[in-house]
């Protein structure tokens, strides 16, 4: 039986033509900035971005810790979305390491209102810590790939700039964005001072992210990022793979989109519970109240029959599509859901 894995677009495997990059990689010791692929990968970020410079990391998770702690001090007040990733799911890394401390605003679908974002801008008063960065999530993870667009972008950017602040964009999943709107990635990354962008997930590389920035801002993060051990030495083996991932693995990311729209027009008709405009790139979130059965559950059953997703919360799954989902095997996946619903 093969196995039908939508817990995340992270679990996707170098392909054969990816795998003969890195083992053909010229490499040199990154740390002094002689690794010529991980410069080549630098640099193509930054230009693909219209940014000027770049620094490859080891994970999404540490591009945006790099991030937080090149802008702020400690006992800064970070805003960012109530469900976003840095705050979610980054094990508090900002406080626990940085000192930093969040500052939980609402979105809808993932987007962060620009009033709302004013209105928790700290004053200067003696009372209260200094707000010292405002963060957006691109798409929105938690909200269901949910795509920030590029008037949303410079809407926030006005107001980051009213009270001075930087504007940093966890672009984890930014190109499936960019996609979604059909529009250059440029646009979307333009108005942040920084963006973390992940190799490893829709993209296919297996491991890094890519911090971008202005020079300035990237010299600094570099030594932030040998503080938290992320000079990573012959790291060119793997940043082939993300050069790779951003010369080819770009434009399909269309398929991704398409394929978890057919999957949530599919759930939706086996009962689940979804809202299909949540649903703009390669994440569907369903709830399974209808159903009368717990998401965990769900979960357990359905990787008996070989479908893996996650279960978020109580009554949600998320299912991830990616490049080793087909539309067959979105087809496939719904056969066999129907079969454990019918059955249980
Ligand atoms: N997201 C992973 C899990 O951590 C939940 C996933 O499967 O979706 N920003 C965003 C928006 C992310 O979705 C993720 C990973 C990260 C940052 C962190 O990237 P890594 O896993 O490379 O540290």
């Amino acid at each position: 039986m093969k196995i039908l894995d939508f817990r995340s677009d992270t679990i996707t495997a170098p392909c054969p033509r990816m795998r003969e990059a890195m083992y053909r990689a010229e490499v040199g010791d990154d740390v002094y900035g002689e690794d010529p692929t991980v410069n080549a990968l630098e640099q193509k970020a930054a230009e693909l971005l219209g940014k000027e410079s770049a620094l490859f990391v080891p994970s999404g998770t540490q591009g945006n810790l790099i991030a937080l702690l090149t802008h702020c001090g400690r006992g800064d007040e970070v805003i960012l979305e109530a469900d976003s990733h840095i705050f979610m799911y980054e094990v508090g890394g900002m406080s626990a390491l940085g000192g930093l401390i969040p500052r939980r605003v609402s979105g809808v679908k993932g987007v962060l209102m620009p009033e709302a974002v004013r209105a928790n801008i700290r004053e200067d008063d003696i009372h209260c810590p200094p707000t010292g960065l405002i963060c957006i999530e691109n798409t929105h993870n938690r909200a269901g790939g949910t795509v920030v667009n590029v008037s949303q972008t410079e809407a926030l950017r006005q107001v980051a700039d009213e009270y001075g602040l930087p504007l940093h964009l966890d672009g984890a999943r930014l190109f499936n964005a960019a996609v979604a709107l059909g529009c250059p990635v440029n646009e979307l990354s333009a108005p942040c001072h920084s963006i973390s962008l992940c190799l490893s997930k829709g993209l296919g590389g297996p491991v890094g992210s890519v911090l971008v920035g202005s020079s300035e801002f990237i010299v600094r993060a570099r030594k932030v990022r040998k503080m938290l051990g992320g000079g990573m030495r012959q790291a060119g083996i793997i940043a082939a793979a993300g050069l790779f991932a951003l010369t080819h693995n770009i434009e399909r990311l269309a398929d991704d989109h398409r394929h978890a729209h057919k999957l949530a027009l599919g759930l939706q008709e086996l009962g689940f519970e979804l809202d299909l405009s949540s649903v703009q790139t390669n994440i569907v979130r369903a709830d399974t109240l209808p159903l009368g059965i717990a998401a965990d559950r769900l979960q357990q059953q359905l990787a008996a029959v070989g479908v893996m997703m996650l279960s978020m919360d109580p009554t949600t799954v998320r299912f991830v599509t990616h490049l080793h989902v087909t539309e067959a095997d979105v087809d496939e996946a719904l056969l066999r859901i129907r079969g454990v619903l019918v059955g249980s």
